[in-house]
Formats: structure tokens, C-alpha cells, sequence
């Protein structure tokens, strides 16, 4: 293992725990034993970044988003494609939770239903200065337009959003909170709540209705307290405590398809759906319209979800 980071302070964290130390990210790819590279850089420099370890036929764990652009990430997939095998997972840790996953299992068992609606809130108590301009979409609403195509098994191809009466406590060029609405290829419909500055505690929600039952996020804490007449159990601070264990999972499993050369997860073509979605979530949000979702077909090389296989392709 090793790391390079242009930043001396986190060089240096890292050197404290025993990791060597590498100059610079081109370093890294030149070691024959580094099968694979964990990217934590800003997602400005993702692009470049991947095509160079794609070039090096270097795996890639890079969190999200993929890339700025939809024109960036088809350049990922192309870098990746010529390469002729799948080299990158993208960080959209949900699908590593728990109770997202046995969410996925129910759906997938057939006994609900067919879905219909999901209904999801992602509310932060707060956000770091550096969160501006369309965060609230490409930064935290990404996760429930990643976790909404995988729970449902197909793309989304239209989105709205909503402006409530803004908070008081929203910092002055951010709508907060906002409602984004997207409508699935097969018509299906999901509204999520985003609010990042919600002081009670980090609270992720999710329902997917369906024909003849809903499922849900179970959203408690291990334990439920019992005092003065009061039950209460804890709503988690932060995105680090409510996901911890998809974190690890996350990482776990790259490394182990690293090993075995067969890499899972959340592909690029998901990194590239998320930010074509978001792409047009920021433009709903800018004209208030209805705005449909612009991707292109997904190649073969990234296989076919159900749906779309059931509808015929993307609308
Ligand atoms: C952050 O980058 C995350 O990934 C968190 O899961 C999300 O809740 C937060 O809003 C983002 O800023």
C-alpha cells in the first residue's frame, strides 16, 4: 500500500501510520504491486485522474460524484471500455447498508408488488463552508437518484424540483430545503426531501410503495430509551455515524473483487446516470420545468437492467 497526497498535512497522517509515501498519484500507478487506487480527490480531478490509472489497467475506487460533467464521464466510460474490462467503482456507499440492501431483497422477491412511489428525505443538521451553489443536488440528492435506480432496477428519465419557503437558517445563494421529484422509465414516481441545515441530527429516509405493501427503512437506533413518559431512540449525528458500516463494506468489497480481478459495485455507467440525472435536476431546479433526463444508451459492456430490458430501453 501506498499514498501521495499534495496536501502536507495528510501526507504526513499517513506516513504517521506506517503507510510509505508516494510523490504523486503517477508514482502510485508505476508500482507493478498496486492493483488497485482509492481515489479521494476533489471530483474536479476525477477524470484524469481514472483515465490515467485506466491506462495503467489499474483498478479505481473513486467517490462520487464521478465527474462534473455527463461529456467527462462518457470519457471515463470510453477510458475504461477500451481497456475492455470493468476497472471502476464509484462510492455511492448506500448500496452497501443494510437496511438498503434487505429493502433491495424484498423488492426483488416479487411479494409487495410492483412499486409504484418511493418517498426518501436526506436531511443534514449541517453543511461545511465549501457546500455551494447545486450541492444540495449533485452532492446529497445523488445518493437517492443512485440508491432509487438500483432499488428499482432502472433509470430515471425526468425530474422536477420544488422550492419551499426557505429556512431561515439557509446560508444566503442556497435553496434550502428543496423537493426533487424524478420519474422512473416505467412510470413510477419518487419525491425526495433534501434539507441540509435541519439542526436534530443526520435523517435519511426512504419508503417504496408498492401494489400491496410498502417497505421501508427501519431508521432506529439499536436501542429505544424509556424515560418520564418518553420513548426515544437516537437519530445519528452525521453521515460517518449513520453509514459507517456501508463505508467499510463498501471498501471491503472493492478490495476483495481487486483481488479476484472481477470488480462489482456501483460501475461508471452509474456514476454517469447519477450526473445526467443531476444535470437535469439542476436544470428544474433553475427554470422550475420539467426536465427529461439526456443520456446515452447503455453500452452492452455494463450489462442491462431488468426494467429497461422490459421496456425496451431507455425513453
Ligand atoms: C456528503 O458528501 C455525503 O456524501 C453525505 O452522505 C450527504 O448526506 C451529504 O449531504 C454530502 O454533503
Amino acid at each position: 500500500m501506498r499514498v501521495a497526497d499534495p496536501a502536507p498535512a495528510a501526507a504526513e497522517f499517513a506516513a504517521a501510520q506506517g503507510v510509505p509515501l508516494s510523490k504523486s498519484l503517477d508514482d502510485v500507478l508505476r508500482d507493478p504491486q498496486v492493483q488497485g487506487v482509492v481515489l479521494c480527490t476533489p471530483h474536479t480531478q476525477h477524470t484524469e485522474q481514472i483515465i490515467r490509472a485506466a491506462d495503467a489497467a489499474k483498478h479505481v475506487f473513486c467517490e462520487k460524484p464521478l465527474a462534473p460533467t455527463t461529456d467527462e464521464c462518457l470519457r471515463i466510460l470510453d477510458a475504461e471500455m477500451a481497456r475492455g474490462r470493468r476497472l471502476v467503482q464509484v462510492g455511492f456507499n448506500r448500496r452497501y447498508d443494510l437496511a438498503y440492501r434487505q429493502m433491495k431483497s424484498t423488492l426483488l422477491d416479487g411479494t409487495l408488488g410492483t412499486p409504484l412511489m418511493a418517498h426518501c428525505a436526506h436531511r443534514n443538521p449541517s453543511v461545511p463552508p465549501h457546500y455551494v451553489g447545486g450541492m444540495p443536488i449533485t452532492d446529497t440528492a445523488i445518493h437517492e437518484i443512485d440508491i432509487v435506480r438500483w432499488l428499482l432496477d432502472q433509470e430515471i428519465t425526468a425530474a422536477r424540483v420544488l422550492k419551499p419557503r426557505r429556512t431561515s437558517r439557509a446560508k444566503p445563494e442556497l435553496q434550502d430545503p428543496l423537493i426533487v421529484l424524478m420519474e422512473m422509465a416505467d412510470g413510477a414516481l419518487v419525491d425526495v426531501e433534501v434539507f441540509v441545515t435541519l439542526a436534530y441530527g443526520y435523517d435519511i429516509r426512504c419508503e417504496v410503495v408498492c401494489e400491496l405493501g410498502t417497505v421501508a427503512l427501519g431508521n432506529g437506533s439499536p436501542v429505544v430509551l424509556r424515560k418520564d413518559n418518553l420513548r426515544s431512540d437516537r437519530v445519528p449525528n452525521d453521515f460517518q455515524e449513520r453509514f459507517a458500516q456501508s463505508y467499510e463494506n463498501e471498501v471491503q468489497e472493492w478490495v476483495d473483487g481487486v483481488a479476484s480481478g472481477e470488480a462489482s459495485g456501483p460501475s461508471a455507467w452509474d456514476g454517469y446516470a447519477a450526473t445526467a440525472v443531476a444535470d437535469a435536476c439542476l436544470a428544474a431546479l433553475d427554470s422550475g420545468e420539467r426536465v427529461g433526463v439526456e443520456m446515452r444508451q447503455r453500452p452492452a459492456f455494463y450489462g442491462q437492467a431488468a426494467a429497461l430490458a422490459a421496456v425496451g430501453g431507455a425513453r
